[in-house]
């Protein structure tokens, strides 16, 4: 089953602005008009009911946007670069993976076209043009253009089935999922006999369900014990679900108890969910023998449930008809068709002003927008030094370092430049 993939994504880098002056007849020097670089494409995830299953993307890993072009003279600015777009099936859940090991989720595709953007452009630089003022009219500073994000995404398709059967292991969810519908998935008498949830179409008269069996899950699921926690992100989906009980076990209804105490450790929202509590394997003698009794011991924990033998048939189509209903109630109350707005992940707080800090005794300046201009530059021109001062100064790096308590004749570090204050 291809439903989860890892692929790096890259952004483009921002085109570079330039420095550029305009030419004319009888003018020596004409005024600045450096074009800005373009700004680098972003990488978008998009949901495309055309796609099927994330199968590509176990093929290729790595993806690319495209870069942005460099600002020209006479104030052309650089093409932006092209976004990369990558199709996944509807119900893939998207999600940038940390460096402690847990996913941060960045958007649910749950519809065809809702799409989100994992990997940011780098903007394009500034050209010259910007950089003039009224005391420097031949501004030779442009700015470098922004790398592109660069992030490691997890994608994953959630099943997308209306209704699931949870259960503890072989308590009979395989039989019954192949009893009510096409589908054939292992039955055997130990736990564990099916290991990834299983999907088949019921038919109700002349309407239908996706019904899912939903594996492994045991005491310790939300702790990752079994294989219940990887499936029971699944069934967050479903609207409703089916809870099949062992008649033969020793306490069905302690049964009951535990595993919805699972189910609501995993996530409080999926034991609130809607539930079909149904005990099986009533075939059997043992069960037969104690029907009253365990009856009553529902009705005392406040539930009636249903009664049906997976393997002989007794019961399923009532059950399944039941389900229906269920499920058409809570279509109605409006669970249904809810819109999730697109969700954009930025992993940077944008916009934070220059910090500075002190290493040994040199003070060090981070302030990206200085950065870029400064790697652009040559320090070894007065003039541009002074044009870098003034620069400082407009980006509050000075104030930013006064406050810090540099004095005249310290070092100052921004990116690859060091120079005395
Ligand atoms: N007598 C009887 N046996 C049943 C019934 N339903 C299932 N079984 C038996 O119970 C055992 C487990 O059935 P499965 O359908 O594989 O159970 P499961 O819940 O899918 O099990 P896992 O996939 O291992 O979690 C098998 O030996 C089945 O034949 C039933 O209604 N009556
Ligand atoms: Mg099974």
């Amino acid at each position: 089953m291809f439903d989860r993939a890892e692929i790096e994504v890259r952004a483009g880098v921002g085109g570079a602005g330039v420095i550029s002056f305009r030419r004319e007849k009888h003018v020596p020097f004409g005024g600045p008009d450096g074009g800005d670089g373009g700004d680098g494409g972003d990488v978008v995830i998009r949901a495309d009911a055309s796609v099927d299953s994330l199968r590509v993307f176990g093929r290729k890993r790595f993806y690319r946007a495209a870069d942005g072009q460099d600002g020209k003279g006479k104030g052309k600015h650089g093409k932006k670069g092209e976004s990369l777009i990558l199709a996944v099936p509807v119900g893939t859940v998207v999600s940038y993976k940390t460096q402690i090991g847990s996913d941060a989720l960045i958007a649910d595709l749950e519809q065809s076209g809702q799409q989100a953007v994992v990997a940011k452009g780098g903007k394009g630089g500034l050209g010259n043009t910007h950089f003039a003022s009224s005391t420097n009219q031949a501004p030779e500073l442009a700015q470098k253009g922004e790398p592109g994000e660069e992030n490691s995404i997890i994608l994953e398709m959630r099943l997308i089935a209306d209704v699931g059967i949870v259960g503890y292991p072989n308590v009979g969810k395989s039989t019954l999922l192949a009893a009510a519908s096409a589908a054939k998935p292992k039955i055997a008498s130990y736990s564990f006999t099916t290991r990834e949830p299983i999907l088949g179409v019921v038919e109700v008269g002349q309407r239908s369900f996706v019904l899912a069996e939903i594996p492994g899950l045991i005491d310790g699921a939300h702790l990752g014990r079994g294989l219940g926690h990887d499936f029971l992100r699944h069934i967050m989906r479903t609207k409703i679900l089916i809870h099949l009980i062992d008649g033969s076990s020793v306490s069905p209804v302690e049964n009951m108890i535990r595993v919805n105490a699972e189910l609501s450790l995993f996530d409080s929202a999926l034991a609130q969910k809607p539930q079909l509590i149904v005990v099986n394997k009533i075939d059997l003698h043992q069960v037969q023998a104690r029907l009253t009794e365990i009856k009553g011991a529902f009705s005392s924990a406040g539930t009636t449930p249903l009664f049906i033998s997976a393997a002989t048939g007794e019961g399923v189509a009532g059950l399944m008809a039941e389900t229906m209903k269920v499920l058409h109630s809570v279509a109605v109350e409006g669970g249904i068709g809810e819109r999730v707005p697109v969700k954009v992940f930025r992993p940077q707080p944008k916009g934070a002003g220059p910090r500075v800090y002190k290493e040994g005794n040199t003070f060090v300046v981070v302030a990206p927008e200085l950065e870029r201009i400064v790697a652009g530059a040559d320090v070894t021109s007065p003039g541009m030094r002074w044009q870098l001062r003034r620069q400082l100064v407009k980006l509050g790096v000075s104030k930013a370092l006064e406050r810090a308590g540099i004095k005249p004749g310290d070092r100052v570090r921004c990116g690859d430049l060091e120079w005395d204050w």
